[in-house]
C-alpha cells in the first residue's frame, strides 16, 4: 500500500478517507486539548507490552495532559486492527488512543500520529515504539535537547549507547545503513532505525511520507532533505520480552529497508525546493 499525500494542509485532502475520519473523530472527542508534546507510540498486538512501557514513562509524562519541563504532554496510542486489545489497554491507563479499523503498518499509524500533532497545534512529537526495546524516559532528554535549540530532530541511538540484542547481522545493518544515510543527507547518524525519537512539528509539516511499514529512514531522509537540523543521542536498546516483531526477517528487512533509503532519496533530490 501507497501512502502519497505529504503531511500539512495537503495531508487533509480527502483521498484517505480511513485517516480523514480517524482524525475528525478524534478532534472532535478531543475538542480543546492542548498539548505542547504529542508523544506516539504506534502498537499493534502490543498488549502484553504496551503497560510496561506506559509504565516506564518518565514521573512527570504518565498522566496526560501533564507537564514535563513546563510543556503540556499527551501521549497518543495508534493501534490498527489489532485483535489483542491494544487499544483497550492503552485506553484503560487512561491515555489518548485511536484505533483503526483494519492493519496499515506503523508508517501509517505514525503518520495519522503526525496529523494529530500538525493539527492540534503541538510545539514537538516524540515517538516510542511499544514493544519495551527502548525506554521511554530517554525521551525527557530529547526534548531537552530540542528545547536547546540546537537540533529540530533527534534521532536515538543504539551505537552511541548500548544494545542488549546481540544480534550481528543486525548490528551489520545498522551501520551500513547508519553510513549510506549519513552519506545521503551529509550529517553522521549512527542508527537510522531505533524506535526512538523527537522533533518539532515544524521538522516534518509538508513532508511527505509514502512508507507504509518500514517508515523510520523515509522520515529520517525526508526531514534532514528538507532543512531539519538532524542530531543524535544515546539509548539503550533493551531484548523484548512480550509480543513479537512485526517485521521481517533479517535478509528480508534489510532489502525493504534499503528500498525505502533509495525510493525516499531519488523521490527528494528531485522534488523542487524553493
Ligand atoms: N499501529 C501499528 N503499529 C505497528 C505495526 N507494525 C509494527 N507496529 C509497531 O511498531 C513498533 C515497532 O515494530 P516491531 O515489530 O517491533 O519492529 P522493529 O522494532 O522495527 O523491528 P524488530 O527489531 O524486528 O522488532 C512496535 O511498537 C509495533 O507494535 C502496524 O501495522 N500498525
Ligand atoms: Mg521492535
Amino acid at each position: 500500500m501507497q501512502l502519497s499525500r505529504p503531511l500539512g494542509e495537503a495531508a487533509l485532502a480527502p483521498d484517505d478517507p480511513i485517516d480523514n475520519l480517524l482524525l475528525e473523530e478524534f478532534l472532535e472527542v478531543n475538542r480543546g486539548l492542548a498539548v505542547d508534546v504529542l508523544i506516539v507510540i504506534p502498537a499493534y498486538n502490543e498488549a502484553d507490552s504496551l503497560p510496561g512501557v506506559l509504565d516506564r514513562m518518565p514521573e512527570t509524562i504518565a498522566r496526560m495532559p501533564e507537564t514535563i519541563a513546563s510543556h503540556r504532554v499527551a501521549i497518543l496510542v495508534v493501534s490498527d486492527g489489532s485483535t489483542d486489545g491494544t487499544a483497550k489497554a492503552a485506553a484503560d491507563r487512561g491515555v489518548l488512543t485511536i484505533a483503526a479499523p483494519i492493519n496499515r503498518g506503523q508508517g501509517a499509524a505514525l503518520k495519522l500520529g503526525y496529523l494529530v500533532a500538525i493539527r492540534l497545534k503541538a510545539r514537538y512529537v516524540a515517538v516510542v515504539d511499544a514493544d519495551g526495546q527502548w525506554d521511554p524516559a530517554d525521551l525527557s532528554f530529547a526534548i531537552d535537547i530540542l528545547d536547546s535549540g540546537s537540533a529540530t530532530f533527534v534521532q536515538g541511538s543504539r551505537v552511541l549507547g548500548s544494545s542488549e540484542v546481540g544480534d550481528s547481522f543486525r548490528d551489520l545493518g545498522v551501520t551500513f545503513f547508519g553510513w549510506l544515510i549519513s552519506l545521503l543527507i551529509g550529517t553522521k547518524i549512527t542508527d537510522t532505525s531505533s524506535g526512538i525519537r523527537a522533533f518539532t512539528t515544524g521538522a516534518i509539516d509538508g513532508i511527505r511520507l509514502d512508507q507504509p511499514q518500514y517508515q523510520s529512514s523515509e522520515l529520517l531522509i525526508a526531514a534532514a532533505m528538507s532543512g531539519a537540523a538532524v542530531c543524535e543521542f544515546p539509548v539503550t536498546m533493551s531484548k523484548r520480552t512480550a509480543g513479537s516483531s512485526k517485521k521481517a526477517k533479517n535478509a528480508l528487512y534489510g532489502w525493504y529497508y534499503l528500498r525505502a533509503v533509495i525510493r525516499t532519496f531519488l523521490r527528494e533530490f528531485r522534488t523542487p525546493r524553493p
